[in-house]
């Protein structure tokens, strides 16, 4: 077994600089000996390598004046470049991507359902991360990744965002665990889709076990073959174990729940691909607060390729 790491040190997403060194501390941690550890052949791939993203800020302002989204084409610019090495050159390998903010879930979700047409998302989150440019607030496009994979609002997409296959990703193909933040309009567009989504309420009505099971047969459709992706934001976790990430909302979580959705899913078999985004190691006041998010990191992405199955 193969995994191709792809490194998606971006923060154009939203505010907060930062969140562009997860990959970097995630490796110096051990990530890619972890998982050797674990039996997978490791391969990293480097989309951003090239991209000088601070010449690219000073005309990002300026560029984006027609739009209610913040850096479109430095956001447009980065995930094009993450879905082509996703689509491309990969192959059969497990795609590991290591954010960033969430908005390089464009490029790799989107790539992916290039190999894998029918595989269905779990979005693991506080938020919803469905805004459109006619509703986000914060104009952060960290909080509108699933909107443009499903293509709605297309018409005021970024110029720098057209090239998002249209509706890459169906309504019907994923499922939220987690939330606990959702913006009045995100609300709207989740219900008007019928989106399938389980807030912390549901998490606590039904327990972590039950709500994953219904996800997985949500995204599955009826096929127990079906190809699975997680796209894990750390901010999922209840941030007294995750305090480094750009969007803190309390009563998420426990750790035990976080790395339980990703090791149930696992054991499916039928999982190729993971996102970690928006863990942010210049937010934390103290190295042990550091340490903490990023061994939370590197713990999903373990529990996801393995380490916990017997
Ligand atoms: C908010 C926050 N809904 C927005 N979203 C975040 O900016 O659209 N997503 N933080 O991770
Ligand atoms: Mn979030
Ligand atoms: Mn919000
Ligand atoms: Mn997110």
């Amino acid at each position: 077994k193969s995994v191709s790491i792809v490194l998606a040190p971006f923060s154009g997403g939203q505010g907060k600089g930062g969140v562009e060194n997860g990959p970097d501390y995630m490796l110096k941690h051990g990530l890619e000996k972890q998982l050797q550890e674990l039996g997978w052949k490791t391969s990293i791939k480097e989309p951003l390598k090239d991209t000088n993203y601070e010449e690219l800020k000073q005309t990002a302002t300026e560029k984006s004046a027609t739009s209610k989204t913040k850096r479109g084409d430095l956001v447009g610019e980065a995930t094009k470049k993450i879905y082509n090495t996703c689509k491309n050159e990969i192959g059969d390998d497990f795609q590991l991507t290591i954010g960033g903010d969430h908005s390089i879930a464009m490029g790799s979700i989107a790539g992916l359902l290039q190999r894998y047409p029918d595989a269905g998302i779990i979005w693991i989150d506080a938020h919803a991360d469905i805004n459109t440019v006619t509703t986000t607030e914060s104009g952060n496009l960290h909080g509108c990744p699933v909107s443009f994979l499903m293509g709605l609002d297309k018409e005021n997409y970024p110029p720098e965002l057209q090239w998002i296959p249209n509706q890459v990703l169906k309504t019907d193909k994923i499922c939220y665990i987690g939330l606990r933040d959702v913006d009045a309009g995100e609300k709207k567009i989740l219900q008007e889709n019928n989106i399938k989504a389980f807030s912390m309420y549901h998490v606590d009505r039904f327990g972590i076990n039950s709500v994953v099971e219904m996800a997985i047969d949500h995204v599955s459709k009826g096929n127990k073959d079906c190809p699975l992706m997680i796209s894990y934001d750390v901010d999922a976790l209840e941030p007294s174990y995750v305090k480094c990430t750009g969007t803190m909302v309390k009563n998420g979580l426990t750790l035990r729940e976080g790395f339980f959705i990703c090791e149930r899913i696992a054991e499916t078999g039928n999982l190729v691909a993971l996102d970690v985004v928006e863990v942010n190691p210049e937010l934390g006041t103290n190295d042990m607060d550091i340490l903490d998010t990023i061994m939370a990191g590197c713990a999903v992405v373990r529990c996801t390729m393995g380490e916990t199955l017997l």
